[in-house]
């Protein structure tokens, strides 16, 4: 299971992925600093996510398979939805300003959470321990 309260530990080629993303130096490197908790409450196929870091505090509703809108930290607007995959939760989404996809997946690995991010064939990985 998702829930619970996840904390970022480490971040896998996250800087080239922003970089791929069109992020500005300064914004990359507070971003990979951001201290990001994502608290996970999952009813069914009903998510209900709090995403508390350096820049904001956001509360996300989704629904497995229905497709929602999301603005980045920076404002970049994306569109798209979760589904499950087995295990994993994988996401499809599209960039309003250029229309290009991001691909994310989340995964349980041992006691850790796994998040993967692919955008442009630029991979990146978050890792979250539970806090
Ligand atoms: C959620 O489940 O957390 C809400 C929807 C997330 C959509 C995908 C998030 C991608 C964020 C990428 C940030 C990278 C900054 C360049």
């Amino acid at each position: 299971t998702f829930n619970g309260t996840w904390k970022v530990d480490r971040n896998e080629n996250y800087e080239k992925f922003m970089e791929e993303m069109g992020i500005n130096m300064v914004k990359r490197k507070l971003a990979s600093h951001d201290n990001l908790k994502i608290t996970v409450e999952q009813t069914g196929d009903k998510f209900h996510l709090k995403e508390v870091s350096t820049f904001r505090t956001v509360e996300i509703d989704f629904t497995l398979g229905v497709t929602f809108n999301y603005s980045m930290a920076d404002g970049t607007e994306l569109t798209g939805s979760w589904v499950m995959e087995g295990d994993t939760l994988k996401g499809t989404f599209t960039r309003k300003d250029n229309g290009k996809m991001l691909i994310t997946t989340r995964k349980i690995i041992g006691d850790e959470l796994v998040q993967c991010y692919c955008y442009e064939g630029v991979e990146a990985k978050r890792i979250f321990k539970r806090g």
